[in-house]
């Protein structure tokens, strides 16, 4: 009894410690303007950001994450290094019905930091680590590279349904040399074709 007891305690146990998968984005092509906008899951339903900050502070609607430019910004809360910070993104509360589980999600693209300028981008700090989820379930654990370029990373298929959301909650960044929480210029789902 004791044997099935302890057996069974590590086959729970051990996928818990294993975690999700870690992965490390590509670096791709410059966050050019011929680079934004083009093909992507938004061909399939338009997603909205809702950021929850780390401070329990009210959940926020942002614009400036999937808006398809580079000189728009998302930048941490006043006094938080953005460590913590969940980036929900949501998708429509009713897809049509040949839509519904049906349209595959299966990556996503960032421009890292404060693109706007060189300057900027120094000082404000950057998404080094983060863990992505869909509906909660933990997919994947990403290290991003400390870069201006876009970043690509790739996921099992996830099939969207009414209501579904996927979350970027950010682990780790790299500081900036000011102090200045943690900014993220752009994210880009991949999916639909
Ligand atoms: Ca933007």
């Amino acid at each position: 009894m004791k044997i099935l007891r302890l057996s069974l305690i590590a086959a729970f146990a051990l996928p818990a410690l294993a975690g999700p998968a870690a992965i490390k984005a590509r670096v791709e092509e410059p966050a050019v303007p011929e680079t934004m906008g083009g093909c992507s899951l938004k061909c399939g339903f338009a997603w909205s950001v809702e950021v929850q900050a780390d401070g329990g502070q009210k959940a926020e609607v942002t614009k400036k994450l999937n808006d398809e430019k580079a000189e728009t910004t998302w930048v941490a809360a006043d006094g938080t290094s953005g460590v913590g910070a969940r980036l929900k993104l949501l998708f429509p509360k009713k897809l049509h019905a040949e839509a519904e589980g049906n349209i595959p999600i299966y990556g996503l693209d960032i421009i890292n930091g404060d693109w706007s300028s060189e300057e900027r981008w120094k000082a404000r700090a950057r998404v080094k680590k983060a863990r992505l989820y869909y509906r909660d379930k933990p997919l994947a654990d990403v290290t991003f590279s400390d870069n201006r370029r876009w970043q690509r990373v790739m996921f099992p298929d996830q099939f969207a349904r009414s209501g579904d959301w996927m979350t970027f909650e950010i682990l780790e960044i790299y500081p900036g040399e000011k102090g200045a929480g943690a900014a993220l210029t752009e994210i880009v789902l991949q999916g639909a074709h």
